[in-house]
Order: structure tokens, then sequence, then C-alpha cells
């Protein structure tokens, strides 16, 4: 019976986050709207990327297609398409994306109240070779009512009410957390709707795969190299971590989320504040990370205490499994004891 309930009770995520909305009598349902037109930037991508490798065939993917026009490129169009949705939504005022330089300002007759930071396709670097990439996104409220600054989004990421992931690979899954839990959506494409697929995701509290590229071993700094070295060779007869790293973030974190274990980027000589950003890579994964019970470490500090310089501030990131992150934290410790 409960399989037909399941069936037949069929939870969008639209459905979803009106339930959320309920829990707020005052509210007017501006989020619903806001997140429903990042549901629909979603499955625009997906849809897009799905074709990418056929469209390759036919000349259209980033060459000039049967018309003679220029293809865009698909982080660009990606990018675009998640610009307009936003500004359409009407509930935006600042917006951040990796692809642009500077932050976009919204006109004042579609301003809404939410500042979006987010990188439209990131790992598109992997389309052309099937692996699987994602939309991240982060989800702040205007500091305060009058004119939206720059200072509005960069706000530590604890004070984001929302962040969240699109991973377009085998299935389309969206996964989100508003600050009570974390839950996982699937598209249906013959329905063309997220369903509830992974309700209140908890990440394994100790993991046994570690996710980093050994490329760079060769730049880390101490507690990272004494750290990795400890998953390939542990001195207390456990046995050794595998390593799984596939070099696009949205994959790489969803697995740790499902699965457990530990991500890394770490400061390196030739990156001293890592590679990844911030606004639109740390803070959301972290947010995702400890709604689902697990953390996130800067090499110093809890990542979402850090307060950005700058939109496209780049940091070291340490996230998964909460106590795998306590044993780099502790090396990180006695590190900066030595000092
Ligand atoms: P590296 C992809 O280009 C990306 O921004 C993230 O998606 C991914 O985690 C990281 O870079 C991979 O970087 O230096 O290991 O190739």
């Amino acid at each position: 019976h409960a399989a037909d309930v399941h069936k037949t009770d069929l939870m969008t995520i639209t459905r979803f986050v009106l339930n959320e909305q309920s829990k707020y009598p005052e509210s007017r349902g501006d989020f619903s709207i806001l997140l429903n037109h990042i549901v629909l930037g979603c499955k625009f991508v997906c849809s897009a990327v799905n074709k990418a490798g056929l469209a390759k065939l036919i000349g259209l993917a980033g060459e000039t297609n049967i018309q003679g026009e220029e293809q865009k490129k698909l982080d660009v169009l990606s990018n675009e398409v998640f610009i307009k949705a936003l500004i359409s939504s009407g509930r935006t005022c600042i917006l951040v994306s990796e692809e642009d330089e500077e932050a976009t300002f919204v006109e004042p007759s579609k301003r809404g109240k939410y500042c979006v930071v987010f990188d439209p396709l990131d790992g598109s670097s992997n389309i052309d070779c099937g692996v699987s990439i994602g939309t991240i996104f982060g989800i702040y409220m205007i500091k305060d009512g009058s004119e939206p600054v720059l200072e509005d989004v960069l706000q530590p990421g604890k004070n984001m009410l929302a962040a969240g992931y699109c991973m377009y690979g085998s299935s389309c899954t969206f996964v989100l957390s508003t600050g009570t839990g974390v839950n996982g959506f699937t598209l249906d494409p013959s329905l063309g709707e997220f369903i509830l697929t992974h309700p209140d995701i908890k990440i394994p509290k100790k993991g046994k795969i570690y996710s980093v590229n050994e490329g760079n071993a060769k730049n880390w700094d101490g507690p990272t190299a004494k750290y990795v070295e400890k998953c390939k060779f542990p001195k207390d007869g456990s046995s050794s971590k595998s390593l799984r790293y596939i070099g696009s973030m949205v994959a790489d974190i969803h697995r740790t989320l499902l699965y457990g274990g530990i991500f890394l980027y770490p400061a390196d000589k030739k990156s001293p504040n890592g590679k990844l950003r911030v606004l639109y890579e740390v803070f959301p994964m972290s947010f995702l990370m400890e709604q689902a019970g697990g953390q996130a470490f800067t090499g110093k500090h809890r990542a979402l205490d850090l307060v950005p310089n700058n939109i496209h501030e780049r940091s070291p990131i340490f996230l998964g499994s909460y106590d795998d992150v306590e044993e780099i934290k502790a090396l990180y410790a006695a590190e900066e004891k030595k000092e």
C-alpha cells in the first residue's frame, strides 16, 4: 500500500516548497516564486546539456549551426537563461554569476528582496566527455530594504536562506536546503516535474572515501599532505580509504553527500587561496553539508563564517562527513600551535 501511496501522492518540488512556505503564514510566496524560476532554469539547462552531444554532431554546440548562426557555448547559454529567469521572477535585486565579472543589479521595476549567487554550469569543461556537471546556487536576503549594494552579496555563508545544486548526469537531480535539512528531487522527463526521491538526506558520520586531485600533491601544505598520507597508509591498522575524484564539483559533492567521506580542494603553493569560489561553490556546498549533518572547514575556520571581500574570491575547502573533517581540523590546529 505504501508504494501505491507514493505513486499517487506525487511530491513535486513545487508542492514541497509550497508546503515549506505554509510554515510561514506571513509569507507572500516570494521565495516559492523565486525557487520555481530557478527550477525552470535547471529544466532548460538539463534539456540543453542532454542535447549537447547530439548538437555537436549536427554542428550546433559551440560552432555555427545550419543557419550559419554562431551557437553559444553551453555555459554562456546557461548563464543567460538563469539571468533572464531570475530577473523575470521579479523577486531578485542582485545576481552574481561565475560567468559575469560584475554583479547584475536588477532594474527597480523588476526588483525583489533576494540576492542569488550561482555558477550556471560548473565543471563545463567535462561536457564533451559526458561527465556529470551542474548548476550551483545560494540565496541571500537583501540586508536592509533600501537600495541594493554590493555588500548585500558579501555576506558570510551562514546568512544564506537557501542553497542547492542541480546535477546533469545519468538523471537530473536537484538537491536543496532551505535551512531545515536537505532534500533531493529527480526530474521525471515524462512529467517535466522534479519528484522527491531523496527525502531528508543525512551524510554518514564517517566515510571510506577521500576526494582530492592527487596531481597537486607536490604543492600541498603539511596538514593536507599528512591527512592524505593517513587515508592511504592508516597507522591504526584500519583499512585505507578509496580515492574517488571526478573533477566536477557537483558530482564529487553529490557522491560525498550520499555515500559519506571527505572532499578536499586545499590551498597550495600555486593557488594560495585554493581554486574553488566562495560565493557560488564553497558556500552553497558547505551550507548543504552542515544541513545534512556534516561540516565544512577552510583550513582556518568554519567555511560558512568566512566574510568574502570580492564576489569571485576563492577559498580552500575541506567538507563532508563530520568525523572525517574533524580529523583534518585537528591536523591544522596542531600546525597552528607549532607556528
Ligand atoms: P581540478 C571544474 O572546473 C571545477 O571548477 C570544479 O567543478 C571541480 O571540483 C574543480 O574545478 C576541479 O579542479 O584542478 O582538480 O581540475
